[in-house]
């Protein structure tokens, strides 16, 4: 019996050593498959990861694509294969845009639209250049959809338009307020003899929206009355629909001169706003914002330095100030850096005249308007009108 017992005992004790000994290099098996199973727990974490970074790819390629999409054709390109500049403009604001009976275009608006034309081609005439008339409402769409390259059309930089219209706004061009027109004999003086009037406004327009904040602002109830142009503005208030009529004071200026008596009517002395006009363009081709903006520097530049249409070729060969030399292309390389020819601030003061030139051909004392130049005098008198340096 003692022995039988041994014998399990014996058995038992060699199973189990057995076991022991089995198990042993299975643990150690397992260790060594768990540290390198560690190594692949990492792996299979940065698996996903990869797919995540697979994924940032993707997120962070898609608007590279978008970029490289794009400017696939820089607008510059197009509007050289084009072989045309498409300025948006007025046709119906006498001395900034204005459309005649034989088909052309005038105006410091249209001059700042040749000006850009010069710029890419050298000149501007009816194969570099065309204009596209807009009225008030229509101009983001034709900027937000491409048809029109700059807008060059008594338009006023806003907050709104910056980020709504997906535009940008080049220098300020003319510095404007709103203003309010009246008949002389109405004995309307100031805003406040406005209570209950009615007034002609246009639509799409900063007019109208300031026309409102400042009537709340001064508690003067009023009626405005409002046209989809110009023409039936003017022609409503002319009719005496309204008592009165408002737009920017260079808008007033220029509408009275197309009513039957002028001197029957007057501006008042209220400044109801700020409008800076200038050229917008859509967002996205920091190149063509570029040569907006130093075609227009390049005007006031010219006047700064007493460059004109008159003496830009001769200055080009005199000139000894850098300044001057740069700007003309006779030293360095600025007018490449913009992707157009070096002497194209020359072409621009020779064919449109440097902002002096444009300001009085379209607004100064030899034109029905007469407009003080104000707000619109160069910094060195007194006004603000600044051009960064040509360097
Ligand atoms: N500067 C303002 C007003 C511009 C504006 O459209 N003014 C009118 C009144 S003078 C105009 O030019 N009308 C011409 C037209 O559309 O017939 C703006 O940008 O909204």
């Amino acid at each position: 019996m003692v022995k039988k017992v041994m014998i399990v005992l014996a058995v038992l004790a060699l199973f189990t050593l057995v076991a022991a000994q089995c198990s042993q290099p299975q643990v150690q098996e397992v260790q060594k498959v768990e540290e390198p199973t560690a190594t692949q727990a990492q792996q299979v974490q940065e698996q996903p990861t990869a797919a995540q970074v697979a994924e940032t790819q993707e997120v962070q390629e898609s608007p590279q694509v978008v970029e490289v999409q794009e400017p696939s054709e820089s607008r510059l390109d197009t509007v050289r294969k084009r072989g045309k500049l498409i300025c948006g403009g007025n046709a119906n604001l006498a001395g900034f845009g204005v459309l005649a009976d034989d088909g052309s275009f005038s105006g410091f608006d249209i001059d700042y639209c040749k000006a850009v034309a010069v710029a890419i081609f050298g000149v501007a005439d009816d194969s570099t250049l065309e204009i596209r008339p807009l009225s008030a409402s229509d101009r983001p769409i034709a900027l937000q959809t491409n048809e029109i390259d700059v807008l060059i059309r008594n338009t006023t930089y806003t907050l709104s338009r910056d980020t709504e219209w997906s535009a940008n706004f080049g220098p300020t061009t003319f510095y404007d307020g709103q203003g309010m027109m009246v008949r002389k004999d109405s004995g309307i003086k100031t805003l406040e003899d406005m209570e209950g009037a009615s007034i002609c406004v246009q639509t799409g327009t900063t007019t109208e929206l300031n026309l409102a904040d400042q009537m709340a602002l001064r508690g003067i109830n009023y009626t405005p009355k409002v046209f989809p142009d110009a023409p039936s503005t003017i022609a409503a208030y002319e009719a005496g629909n309204c008592d009165g009529f408002t737009t920017d004071k260079s808008g007033l200026i220029s509408q009275k001169q197309e009513l039957a008596n002028p001197d029957d009517h007057i501006i008042l002395d209220v400044t109801m706003s700020k409008e800076p006009l200038g050229p917008a363009y859509a967002h996205g081709d920091d190149q063509w914002a570029d040569i907006i903006d130093w075609t227009v520097y390049c005007t006031f530049s010219g006047e700064e330095f007493g460059v004109t249409s008159a003496n830009v070729d001769e200055m080009a060969k005199t000139a000894e100030d850098p300044n001057v030399r740069r700007m003309l292309g006779v030293e360095g390389e600025l007018g490449k850096g913009l992707g157009l020819d070096n002497d194209f601030c020359a072409n621009v003061i020779r064919e449109v005249g440097n902002y002096e030139e444009i300001y009085n051909r379209n607004l100064g004392p030899d034109t029905p308007f007469n407009v003080p130049r104000g707000l619109n005098s160069l910094w060195t008198d007194g006004g603000l009108l600044y051009a960064p340096p040509f360097r």
